[in-house]
C-alpha cells in the first residue's frame, strides 16, 4: 500500500492520581525529549503538539468506596475528554501521552464523542476492568474498563466527578493482548462479558502474528482505539513502570501490534501509558523504557523495520 501521510495530534497529560507511585507525570516531557516530534516528522507524518494538560488538584479528596482520588481522576479525565475530542475533530490521529491508565477514561470517551463507536485494542499485562467496588487496591488505573463498558453500567456507582461521563463502549469491540496478572474479580467479569483476549499464553500458543490477524479479524471496521500500557512489555526492556510483570512481550512483539495496526488503516488514537522514568534503577532501565515507549509509537505511524523512505525522495544526480 502506499505510504500514506499520517497527520498525529499530540496530547500530554502529566497526571498520575489513577496509581500511588509519583513520576508517571513526568513520561510526557521525557517522550519529547527522547525526539518523539522530531521521529515522527522525519518518517512523514504531520505532527501538530497540543501541549500538556493541566489538572485541577482537589484539596478535599477522600477515597469513595475505597477507591482513590476520586474526584482528581474524573476532573482530569473530563479535561482529557475535551482535549481528544478537540485533537479529533481537528482531523488528527490522536496520541495521549500518560500519565497513568486511569486516563484511558477519558481518552477512549473524547475519542467515542467525536467520531462514534471504535474498537479498542489494549495492550497491557493487566485487564484493568475492576469495578470501583471490587478492587483490592483502590486504584483507579486498575479500573478504566469498567467505566466505559455498557455491560458493567449497573456495576459502578455514581461517583463524584464522573457525571460527565456515560460508558461508550460494547465488550464486543474490545480486545485484550499481553494478559499476565489479572485478578480473580476481574477474571470473573471478563469472563461472565465473554471478552475477546489473547493472554500471554495465547501469545506463545500462536505467535503476535496470528494474534494480530485473529484481533483484527474479531473486530468490526471501526476505528481503532489502542491503549497500550508500557507494562506489556518484558520488564527486562521496559522496567520503568509502576507496576512489571515477568513474562511480558518481547521488544519484537511489542513493535509488531503497532506495525499490524498502523497497516490496517484504521488506527484513529493510541494511548502510551504507564512509564515512569522514577521507576527505574538504573538511568538505562529509564532510557531503555522511554527509547521502547517512542518506537512503538513510531511504528503506530509508518516505521517498518525493513526500512522507510519519503515517498517524494530521489537519487542525487551524478
Ligand atoms: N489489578 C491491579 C489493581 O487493580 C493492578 C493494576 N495495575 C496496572 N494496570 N498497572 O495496568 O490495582
Ligand atoms: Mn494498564
Ligand atoms: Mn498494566
Ligand atoms: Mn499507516
Amino acid at each position: 500500500p502506499p505510504p500514506l501521510q499520517h497527520s498525529v495530534g499530540i496530547i500530554g497529560a502529566p497526571f498520575s492520581k489513577g496509581q500511588v507511585r509519583d513520576g508517571v507525570e513526568c513520561a510526557p516531557n521525557k517522550l519529547r525529549a527522547a525526539g518523539l516530534l522530531e521521529r515522527l516528522q522525519q518518517q512523514g507524518c504531520a505532527v501538530k503538539d497540543y501541549g500538556n494538560l493541566t489538572f485541577e488538584n482537589v484539596a478535599l479528596d477522600e477515597p469513595v468506596k475505597g477507591s482513590k482520588s476520586v474526584r482528581t481522576v474524573g476532573s482530569a479525565n473530563q479535561r482529557l475528554s475535551e482535549a481528544v475530542k478537540a485533537v479529533k475533530r481537528d482531523g488528527h490521529t490522536a496520541v495521549m501521552l500518560g500519565g497513568d491508565h486511569s486516563l484511558a477514561i477519558g481518552s477512549i470517551h473524547g475519542h467515542t464523542a467525536a467520531v462514534g463507536p471504535v474498537s479498542v485494542v489494549w495492550v497491557d499485562a493487566h485487564a484493568d476492568i475492576h469495578t470501583p467496588l471490587s478492587s483490592n487496591t483502590g486504584n483507579i488505573h486498575g479500573q478504566p474498563m469498567s467505566y466505559l463498558l455498557y455491560e458493567l453500567q449497573s456495576k459502578v456507582p455514581p461517583l463524584p466527578n464522573f457525571s460527565w461521563m456515560k460508558p461508550c463502549l460494547s465488550s464486543r469491540d474490545l480486545v485484550y493482548i499481553g494478559l499476565r496478572d489479572v485478578d480473580p474479580e476481574e477474571h470473573y467479569i471478563m469472563k461472565l462479558l465473554t471478552v475477546k483476549a489473547f493472554s500471554m499464553t495465547q501469545v506463545d500458543q500462536l505467535g503476535v502474528a496470528r494474534v494480530m490477524e485473529e484481533t483484527c479479524d474479531y473486530l468490526s471496521k471501526k476505528p481503532i482505539h489502542l491503549s497500550y500500557d508500557i507494562d506489556a512489555i518484558d520488564p527486562s526492556v521496559t522496567p520503568a513502570t509502576g507496576t512489571p510483570a515477568v513474562g511480558g512481550l518481547t521488544y519484537r512483539e511489542g513493535i509488531y501490534i503497532t506495525e499490524y495496526l498502523c497497516q490496517t488503516g484504521l488506527l484513529s488514537a493510541v494511548d502510551m501509558v504507564e512509564v515512569n522514568p522514577l521507576r527505574g534503577r538504573t538511568e538505562d532501565d529509564v532510557h531503555s523504557t522511554v527509547s521502547t515507549a517512542v518506537d512503538l509509537l513510531l511504528g503506530c505511524f509508518g516505521r517498518r523495520r525493513e526500512g522507510n523512505h519519503l515517498p517524494d525522495y530521489s537519487l542525487p544526480e551524478p
